[in-house]
């Protein structure tokens, strides 16, 4: 097989990157080692950062977004027994989309299909051949048979477990890492939300997440110990220790409950690959980066990554032009590292340490009362939140 651009991945990166480069008139060819429904219900992210939902709108997937989603104008900070909501139109004019990955992902197979795209399902990518050369090609097994995709170039955007980050020699990559001492038990739940916008809740017995997936579908989250077990908490667990950690005083909101139909446990990482290129292979995505999820940051850096890929291999085709594949990795990078430090802070704002040292709580308090005292501190917050368009 030969193409222009052969993709690794199809998450959300992978995909857009080739939606983006077919409405380009750019061939692509999309190697996924699992099959289209596997894919389209993992269950992952939830939050579309304004400038990512322009971009669906702009490229025409904004249609269901617009007609099943959620445009939230705000979050809710919940701590100390009280709520402060952090207004994202008034302090920085821009807002977020609920619209879950699983959705997004659903759109752009569907698209690309009708598209008359080539994502092949069931093809797993094992090894990336001459990325310094003119002539990079992947090799894949679709089954037990091993098959060649030669291409002008290659992007892996296969997620971290992936192999397009191996492909780069120890010599060219540094990574940068940081695992934190707690993860996350998320829950799907049958009973409509008992909240307009998301609530982040700094609690003494650990951080809690209130999301949705749709009118009729919750989406939780409790800050758990990264030995814990999703099999350690029954139902009736969970949903207590949610309620006591989104406990309001002098107030007689509840949460509600519901049948949970999903429990899994998600470790929180911070990880960066400098460069993001080698030769003919470009990373895009988790393949390159990873975030803790409090920032719901991962899904928009994984799309916004290949927004800039896809203008800079549009150049090249069009006019041999490289000064957007020469200058993406440094560019994505700043961006990157924007939402890293972010991330990075709202998980250490809101989550307990592993010591539950008093001292770190009370700046946390302190922070939280600053942001809700203060429109400089809550307009950087919703800047980030919202994402920030010229980073
Ligand atoms: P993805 O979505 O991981 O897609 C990579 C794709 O590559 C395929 N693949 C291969 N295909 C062929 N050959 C190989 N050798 C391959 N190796 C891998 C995989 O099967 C897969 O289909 O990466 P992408 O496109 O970069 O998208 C990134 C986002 O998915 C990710 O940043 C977010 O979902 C992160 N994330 C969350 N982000 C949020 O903002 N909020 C969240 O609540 C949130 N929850 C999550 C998450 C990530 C999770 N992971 C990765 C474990 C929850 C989880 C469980
Ligand atoms: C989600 O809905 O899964 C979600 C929302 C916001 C986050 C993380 C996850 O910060």
């Amino acid at each position: 097989m030969r193409t222009r651009v052969g993709i690794i991945g199809a998450g959300p990166a992978g995909l857009l990157l080739s939606h983006l480069l077919h409405r380009a008139g750019v061939e692509s060819v999309v190697l996924e080692s699992r099959d289209r429904e596997y894919v389209q219900n993992r269950q992952r992210a939830g939050v579309v950062e304004h400038g990512v939902a322009e971009v669906l709108r702009a490229t025409g997937l904004g249609g269901r977004m617009d007609a099943e989603g959620f445009v939230h104008d705000g979050i809710e900070l919940r701590f100390d027994g009280h709520g402060f909501r952090v207004d994202f139109p008034a302090l920085t004019g821009r807002n977020v989309v609920i619209w879950p990955q699983t959705e997004i992902v659903k759109d752009l197979i569907a698209q690309r299909l009708a598209d008359g795209g080539a994502i092949e399902f069931g093809a797993k990518a094992t090894s990336i051949e001459g990325a310094t050369t003119d002539r990079p090609r992947v090799r894949f097994l679709r089954g037990d048979t091993e098959e060649v995709l030669d291409c002008d170039v290659v992007v892996a955007c296969d997620g971290f477990h992936g192999i397009g980050r191996q492909a780069l020699p120890e010599d060219v990559i540094q990574t940068y890492d940081r695992v934190y001492p707690f993860s996350w038990l998320g829950i799907l739940a049958d009973v409509p939300p008992s909240y307009e916008e998301l609530i982040y809740a700094n609690h003494e017995r650990g951080f809690a997440l209130g999301s949705m997936r749709s009118s009729e579908v919750s989406r939780l989250y409790l800050q758990v110990p990264n030995d814990d077990s999703a099999d350690n908490w029954s139902d009736e667990q969970i949903w207590d220790e949610l309620s006591a950690r989104f406990a309001l005083r002098d107030s007689d909101w509840s949460l509600a409950r519901g049948t949970i139909t999903d429990k899994s446990i998600t470790p929180m990482r911070s990880f960066v690959t400098e460069p993001m290129r080698h030769g003919r292979l470009f990373l895009a995505g988790d393949a390159a980066h990873i975030v803790p999820p409090t920032g719901a940051k991962g899904l928009n850096l994984a799309m916004r990554d290949v927004t800039l890929l896809s203008e800079a291999l549009t150049a090249y085709f069009g006019s041999g032009d490289e000064t957007g594949l020469n200058s993406y990795s440094a560019d994505a990078l700043r961006r990157v590292w924007r939402a890293e430090h972010f991330s990075y802070w709202m998980t250490t704002l809101l989550h307990r340490a592993g010591d539950r040292d008093p001292f770190d709580h009370k700046l946390q308090l302190s922070h939280l009362h600053f942001i809700a005292g203060s429109t400089a501190a809550a307009t950087q917050l919703a800047e980030n939140y919202t994402g920030l368009p010229s980073v």
